[in-house]
């Protein structure tokens, strides 16, 4: 299923109200001397990868409830991101997962990407899971591991996605290692370091030199003792001893409660450091909820961040950005839109920040002023902007209500049936 933009045009219906809108906030934008079309231009111009493993129903330990008409093959998650990038004009990218979306005829692949407008960012390796047919286990660690085999199997498995990496166009390598220990005194923390590192430097050496490493880090999960990656510190560590293009990676979901995540984003972009970016929101751990749902004035507090850090940090790379989040009672669809929605909020509103202004009240030491300039720019309601940046690319004024008008979820159930069911965790 692919949407046209004729149909999209028909359920944007009559922009009367949006043009009130957008013309009021234009105004009230001016006077403080905002350029306002080159505010669109960026909102417009900001595109986030969604993973391939989003587009079905995720679950939790306790159960998978699956969605009907879900994508069963890549071919088809690749249409649901087009169908996503078609409404939002914000989704021009997507990002696999090996093993579970390994491509099975790569012209087909690119060709229903190149239809849909998608391009393929960072491709993400798996050590977490056994693979079929795999000969080692990596049920106690893989980069990390004490047996010089399993970890060879496992940067080899690296190797490989880079590979087919390659053959999409993607030019960075995610690694997110699950390993670490569930009880004191599992394994010594020093040697399960010194191997991550050798293993980290081994897959870097095998990477194109055009391809950047991004390392994620995460305190917890599925290990219940300790991660050997477990935070940005240690993720930075290793980067900087893998090299130039070996960056950190943050996932909002992957910090203690309470972790200054802006804080984080802005150290690392000061230092060059920071690569990726994996969106989502949680209340009490790696929740893996929409964005923006639960947490919205820490998110546009870490837009600040990175929005600054973007301005003012020509030493950190542009950022892969991705939606990392799972559906369990939601139409993932809907959901990623909903995402997607929040992302281009929180980003609009930090573009609102008056930097300058900041500044001066920083060096005046007026603690209260810093504080009125940031929430005035989260207070504005910056959705005209959002609907005009999508209507100028061809867009749907309201992504979600066209999603419905529009019956895509029912128009795949008719093409795919109820009751496929798509890979991934
Ligand atoms: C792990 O929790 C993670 O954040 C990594 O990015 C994985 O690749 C992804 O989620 C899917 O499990
Ligand atoms: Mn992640």
């Amino acid at each position: 299923m692919q949407l046209d933009k004729d149909s999209i045009l028909a359920a944007n219906g009559s922009l009367h109200n949006h043009e009130a809108d957008f013309n009021h906030l234009a105004e009230k934008l001016s006077r403080s001397h905002t350029d306002v079309e080159a505010l669109v231009k960026k909102i417009a111009d900001f595109q986030v990868a969604v993973p391939s493993w989003a587009l079905g129903a995720g679950g939790t330990r306790f159960g998978r409830f699956s969605f009907h008409g879900e994508p069963a093959t890549l071919e088809q998650k690749i249409a649901d991101v087009g169908i996503l990038h078609a409404l939002t004009q914000t989704a021009g990218a997507v990002s696999l997962h090996i093993p579970w979306d390994v491509p099975t005829d790569y012209a087909a692949v690119k060709q229903i990407a190149d239809q849909n407008g998608i391009v393929f960012d960072a491709i993400n390796s798996n050590t977490f899971q056994d693979q079929p047919g795999a000969k080692l286990s990596y049920k106690h660690g893989s980069l990390a591991n004490t047996d010089e085999a399993i970890r060879a199997q496992a940067v080899e498995h690296n190797h490989e996605v880079v590979r087919i990496g390659e053959k999409l166009g993607s030019k960075s390598l995610t690694v997110w290692l699950a390993d670490g220990t569930s009880f004191p005194g599992q394994r010594s923390f020093q040697k399960a370091l010194a191997q991550t590192e050798k293993s980290c430097k081994e897959i870097y050496a095998g990477m194109p030199d055009d391809w950047s490493l991004l390392i994620e880090y995460k305190p917890y999960e599925p290990n219940f003792y300790s991660t050997v990656i477990m935070d940005w510190g240690t993720s930075f560590m290793l980067a900087n001893a893998c090299g130039e293009r070996a960056y950190t990676l943050v996932d909002l979901g992957h910090h203690l409660p309470n972790s200054n995540i802006e804080q984080v984003v802005a150290t690392l972009m000061a230092k060059g450091k920071l690569g990726g970016f994996h969106f989502n929101d949680s209340k009490y751990g790696d929740d893996d909820l929409t964005v923006g749902s639960i947490k919205p004035y820490a998110l546009f507090l870490i837009f600040n961040e990175l929005v600054y850090g973007m301005e003012h940090n020509p030493q950190n790379p542009d950022l892969a950005w991705m939606i990392d989040a799972s559906h369990n009672v939601k139409d993932p669809l809907e959901d990623l839109i909903q995402s997607l929605e929040a992302i281009q909020e929180a980003y609009a509103k930090a573009l609102l920040v008056d930097q300058k202004a900041l500044a001066a009240a920083q060096l005046n030491h007026d603690v209260v002023q810093c504080q009125e300039i940031l929430q005035g720019a989260y207070r504005t309601d910056v959705r005209p902007l959002l609907e005009r940046a999508r209507l100028s690319r061809g867009g749907a004024l309201d992504p979600l209500g066209a999603y419905r008008t529009l019956r895509v979820r029912e128009g795949l159930i008719g093409e795919r049936g109820k009751h496929t069911v798509a890979t991934g965790l």
